[in-house]
């Protein structure tokens, strides 16, 4: 039987959690977090996001054609989310031309090499990484304001939605796939929980322990 995404899940709950359950996404919700926390969250993230465009359209060469719909709505979704990103900093008053902090550099650098494996792992990893957000944020839901629309970004039901067809697309792109393959598929999906851990330490850090 091949493997499929809900098995990663099942086995590996403990890694999983540490992904989407952190003091960051807490103090979002208890509105305690502090803006210069918040604001290393957003500039960063805004520059993760653009690799995950990359990423997503990588996914896109090398997908099957029935797949196409999908993939292609999270690119449409992508657009929008780079200038809520702009729009956002601008409110904020933050520059976005700021240096990647090594956590953000390793998480982009994993999926440019992501980009480069076969359609099944990428499409494991790709599911992974949203799942992660939708999980994280929904989970830590609902959030006072001015923290409420990042919560409804990831957490809400039309993109957890979108997060099961990718399951499905990526439990397809599995099946029948060698034993090789299946096993850098488990590897990415616990990289990805470890990298998302990581993230959510280098925001709730505020860029003080994380700066090169
Ligand atoms: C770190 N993981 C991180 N940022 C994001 N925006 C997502 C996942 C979801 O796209």
């Amino acid at each position: 039987m091949s493997l499929t995404c809900q098995q990663l899940l099942t086995q590996y709950p403990n890694e999983w959690q540490t992904a989407t359950v952190h003091p960051f996404l807490a103090e979002c919700q208890q509105g305690t977090i502090q803006p210069h926390q918040f604001n290393t969250w957003l500039v960063q993230d805004y520059h993760f996001v653009i690799e995950f465009t990359r990423l997503a359209a990588s996914l896109i060469q090398t997908a099957p054609a029935e797949h196409l719909d999908t993939l292609l709505s999270g690119i449409i979704a992508l657009k929008d989310e780079l200038n809520w990103f702009r729009g956002k900093a601008t409110e904020r008053q933050l520059n976005l031309d700021q240096p990647l902090q090594p956590t953000c550099k390793i998480y982009r650098q994993f999926m440019a090499d992501l980009a480069q494996q076969p359609y099944p792992v990428k499409a494991v990893g790709f599911w992974a990484i949203e799942l992660a957000y939708n999980q994280g944020w929904q989970g830590h839901s609902p959030m006072p304001k001015p923290y409420t629309e990042f919560a409804d970004r990831w957490g809400n039901v039309a993109f957890t939605t979108y997060v099961e067809l990718l399951a499905r697309q990526a439990d397809g792109a599995l099946q029948g796939t060698d034993e090789t393959i299946q096993a850098e598929a488990k590897a990415v999906f616990l990289r990805v929980a470890s990298l998302e851990k990581d993230f959510w330490q280098m925001a709730y850090a505020g860029g003080a322990s994380d700066s090169i």
